[in-house]
């Protein structure tokens, strides 16, 4: 994308995003603008994006969180986030299809990108979702999810493994399908409030 820096989206790019996204030309081409003007350098860092996190959990610790989202929307897996996979990013989180979001959830879950999910990254991405949660916000939880073991162990036996079974892609996206309990399990909403705030700042 050598043209980054040009102010002006490559007809590729916009045709790709226009297909994959919800967005119509007119929309990504506001959001490059905006995009352009707070990452002027084409790009968003690891750093920056944990900072954007860190602001709006000011009684919490969404650094794991961030980290992780941040890896499975690094799709080519260079550090950075571009403009497509940002608008990717934004799009998944702010109501794309439903297997669609499955697909990423499997990524964010899949923390060494082996294609299965073991039970202890289940544990290293609830434990992640359980820092954003402020301490008075965890009291209120059901008793049977109100630990990060808690609810990974909730979330494996929905899965039915044993303690050293592995989740497939297709099971994963399947189970979560056939069960939307699991899938507000495995969840954290809080990015629209984030693509809420991210819109503010483009007007
Ligand atoms: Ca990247
Ligand atoms: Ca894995």
């Amino acid at each position: 994308m050598g043209n980054s820096k040009s102010g002006a989206l490559s007809k590729e790019l916009l045709e790709d995003l226009k297909s994959n996204t919800k967005y119509n030309e007119a929309e990504l081409c506001v959001w490059y603008q905006s995009f352009l003007k707070e990452c002027p350098t084409g790009r968003i860092t690891k750093e920056q994006f944990e900072g954007i996190y860190a602001s709006f959990f000011p009684n919490a610790d969404p650094t794991e969180y961030a980290r992780h989202v941040f890896r499975s929307f690094d799709t080519n897996a260079d550090g950075q986030l571009d403009f497509k996979e940002y608008i990717v990013a934004l799009h998944l989180t702010s109501g794309g299809k439903t297997l669609q979001k499955l697909e990423w959830a499997f990524a964010l879950y899949d923390v060494d990108g082996n294609g299965t999910i073991s039970k202890n990254e289940i544990q290293e991405i609830v434990k992640s979702i359980f820092n954003m949660i402020p301490e008075e916000d965890q009291k209120d939880l059901p008793e049977d999810e109100n630990t990060p073991d808690k609810r990974a162990d909730k979330v494996w036996d929905f899965f039915g493994k044993k303690e050293d079974g592995k989740d497939c892609r297709r099971e994963f996206i399947q189970g979560v399908m056939d069960n939307k309990d699991i899938l507000r399990l495995i969840q954290y909403d809080e990015p629209q409030k984030i693509k809420d705030k991210l819109k503010e700042k483009k007007q």
